[in-house]
């Protein structure tokens, strides 16, 4: 299978810019995978949280990428080792790889396109039945700046009114309070709400029970999140750096 081992590795250093002094605290490693539709913006969102950046025209991810960024939240301190997959359908069948055993979950639609959210209401769907059943989801609608530009341009609309948006942010948010999810809107491009989203999770994440089961995992037990896809080479991809920044 191939991946974007070499780019993953370089995107996963934290840039300086998002450092912020380290917690005291050892960080809990956290995995967590990216799912969504082709082209919603799952890799410019982790870049954005990642390395402060954004950029047009990105390549479709292939295979999948793999990033840390560290997240202080109050007492808590978080390694998110993420795993941003591919959409295109023909990459489908390795998700199940992705998600297994992670702790959370951000599933992404774009505000301007309806059927977007279709494909992350099935991809909710298929974690609930088939991923960790304590596992953080976040839905999150991107693009939010195109719908902004929109009701910019268009000055005598009123406020919602925009045609580029295909998704009412009450249907979304009412699907997700429905589901139990979590849902943020966003923009990779200007960076609006991305770090709210995994700040978040990072607070709803419980961090006591992945501390039991990587006690009991160090115990003999089998149940470590990280032991498949963690082992340096697998995949192609190697685990990067210690990402001994901070983002949030
Ligand atoms: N205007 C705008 N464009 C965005 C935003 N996020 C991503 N894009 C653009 O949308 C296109 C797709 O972004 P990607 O991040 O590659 O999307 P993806 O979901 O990772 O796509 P796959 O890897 O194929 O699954 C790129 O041209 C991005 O520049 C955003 O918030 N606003
Ligand atoms: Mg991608």
């Amino acid at each position: 299978m191939s991946t974007q081992s070499t780019d993953s590795q370089r995107e996963a250093t934290p840039s300086p810019a998002a450092s912020t002094p380290a917690a005291p605290t050892k960080a809990v490693q956290v995995k967590l995978v990216l799912l969504g539709e082709a082209a919603v913006g799952k890799s410019s969102l982790v870049i954005r949280f990642v390395n402060r950046d954004f950029q047009e025209n990105r390549e479709p991810t292939i295979g999948a990428a793999f990033l840390t960024q560290k997240c202080n939240v109050d007492d808590r301190s978080i390694k998110f080792e993420i795993w941003d997959t591919a959409g295109q359908e023909r990459f489908h069948s390795l998700a199940p790889m992705y998600y297994r055993n992670a702790q959370a979950a951000v599933v992404v639609y774009d505000v301007t396109k309806a059927a977007s959210l279709d494909k992350a209401k099935s991809w909710v769907k298929e974690l609930q039945r088939q991923a960790n059943p304590n596992i953080v989801i976040a839905l999150v609608g991107n693009k939010l700046d195109l719908v902004q530009q929109a009701e910019e341009e268009d000055e005598d609309a009123e406020e919602g009114t925009s045609t580029v948006r295909q998704v009412p942010q009450e249907e979304a948010a009412a699907y997700a309070q429905e589901s139990g999810l979590l849902f943020f809107e966003t923009s990779a491009r200007t960076g609006d709400g991305v770090d709210q989203v995994f700040s978040d999770i990072a607070k709803s994440i419980p961090l006591e029970h992945i501390l039991a089961s990587s006690r009991g995992s160090r115990q003999g037990g089998s149940n470590n999140p990280r032991i498949d896809l963690m082992r340096e080479g697998a995949n192609g991809v190697r685990a990067p750096g210690d990402g001994s920044n901070c983002a949030c």
